[in-house]
């Protein structure tokens, strides 16, 4: 998903973020290409509408055209008006009660939109997160809706509670329920039918189930690859019913991105996750700050630094953290560090991730020769020297650089470099940006 509308948006920035100086029309013109580049990704007129108005405001205002950095205000203003389309920055967790109560997510939405295959990915989510879940199969107009929930119940390791023979969706919530409580589930999640359309047989049978149920949530599950039409129907569940959040699945298709563009702003309502695939764990929190990110090419820097801590084994990164805070991170840790930098993927993967350097940075210009080059002279330093880098002298030096093949010079580089390392991870430990300060001093 987005990538026709990143791929228009990094071209819009790019062209603007490169000049010293922006007059009023390089700004209107950004602004009209924002606005097709829009409209082409399907995303609601009116919402364009919005967004274009208001970026336009804020970017002939005097703070831009004449701020140092015109290019650069420009881009933030409208990454913050991207964050703020798709929700605002900050919290899209569920509203659940403790773990000593039970609390109710209700799912509903169209055929085929995907509520089955969420709810057994947030029944394992939550699961996960240790609470104690429970499915309820209350789809009992298509005839396979049963056995589907327990197939997928069953792979989750989560309990499904069906009631054979009952016809009344409402009856089946209300008896599940009462057996949670009973049996002292703290999450209880109800998947109900949807209709190939939108009809009122729909709408009441839905309204019945949240009546008798009290849910805590009552989550919208939408299609993403349906568009606009999945902003149309949240609208009516939020009338008819109220909605309290979405999730919009099939955001690995090829959808241009109009209905996660548009949701939040038309609906009022967070998109709370996103489906990303058919298997039980592909269900993500929706970060409005990463998606905007990604739109604006700006690269997914936060995935970058997610994924980074995710190679780490949770003993090194501790022992690392230990490190750093005593200032003890020695050349070997550097050289451990780089090696971790391999497992993180391909190069090509990680200059998808890293701000504007698609396009704009070849896999030369990350330097993994000099890695490689760095790696070596670790190498060929004995153990003492990697964790008591001041002794090394002249002389081990030249031995150093005699045996891995590089110059003085290159030895001499990689010391500073260290040593500058050091200074910095001192002076970042308290930050949370730490992890991304840290793979760009490493030379990334
Ligand atoms: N690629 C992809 N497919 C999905 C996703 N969510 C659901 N599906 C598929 O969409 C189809 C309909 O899903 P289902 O949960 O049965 O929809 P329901 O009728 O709303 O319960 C199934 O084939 C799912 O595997 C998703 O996030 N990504
Ligand atoms: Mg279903």
């Amino acid at each position: 998903m987005f990538d026709s509308i990143a791929g228009k948006f990094t071209g819009i920035m790019r062209t603007l973020s490169g000049k010293g100086k922006i007059s009023e029309k390089n700004v209107r013109d950004a602004v009209e290409e924002i606005k097709e580049a829009l409209l082409d990704a399907d995303v609601n007129l009116r919402v364009v509408r919005r967004f274009v108005n208001s970026t336009l405001d804020e970017a002939l205002g005097e703070k831009v055209l004449s701020s140092v950095n015109p290019g650069q205000q420009f881009t933030k203003i409208v990454y913050d008006k991207m964050v703020e389309l798709l929700g605002g920055a900050g919290n899209t967790s569920l509203n659940l009660k403790g773990k000593d109560t039970t609390s109710i997510i209700l799912l509903m939405g169209l055929q085929g939109s995907g509520k089955t295959t969420a709810a057994h990915k947030l029944a394992y989510k939550l699961k996960k997160e240790g609470r104690k879940v429970m499915l309820v199969a209350a789809d009992l107009v298509r005839p396979a809706a049963i056995t589907q929930l327990q197939v997928l119940g069953e792979k989750a390791g989560v309990p499904v509670f069906t009631l054979p023979g009952e016809k009344d969706p409402a009856k089946v919530a209300e008896a599940a329920v009462s057996r949670a409580k009973h049996d002292l589930f703290d999450t209880v999640i109800i998947d109900t039918s949807g209709r190939m359309h939108l009809d009122q047989a729909l709408m009441e049978e839905i309204q019945r189930v949240a009546k008798v149920t009290h849910p805590d949530e009552t989550l919208f599950v939408a299609d993403a690859m349906t568009g606009q039409s999945a902003v149309d129907i949240a609208k009516e569940f939020e009338e008819k019913v109220g909605i309290s959040g979405v999730i919009l699945t099939k955001f690995d298709s090829d959808t241009r991105g109009g209905a996660a563009l548009s949701l939040r702003a038309v609906v009022g309502k967070p998109i709370k996750f996103i489906g990303t695939g058919e298997k039980m764990e592909d269900l993500e929190v929706f970060h409005p700050e990463r998606i905007a990110t990604r739109i604006l090419g700006m690269g997914d820097i936060v995935s970058l630094v997610e994924k980074a801590q995710e190679q780490f084994d949770q003993a090194e990164a501790e022992r690392l953290q230990k490190k750093m805070e005593k200032n003890t991170f020695d050349l070997q840790d550097y050289l451990d560090q780089l090696e971790n930098l391999k497992k993180m993927g391909s190069a090509d993967k990680l200059l998808e991730m890293i701000p504007g350097a698609k396009g704009n940075i070849s896999e030369e210009d990350l330097h993994l020769e000099e890695l490689e080059k760095e790696k070596a002279i670790i190498r060929s330093m004995t153990r003492f020297e990697r964790s008591n880098y001041r002794i090394i002298g002249p002389s081990r030096r030249k031995r150093i650089a005699k045996g891995s093949g590089t110059s003085v010079a290159e030895v001499n580089r990689l010391l500073k470099k260290f040593e500058k390392s050091r200074l910095m991870m001192k002076k970042v430990m308290t930050n949370k940006k730490l992890q991304a300060a840290m793979l760009k001093q490493f030379g990334m």
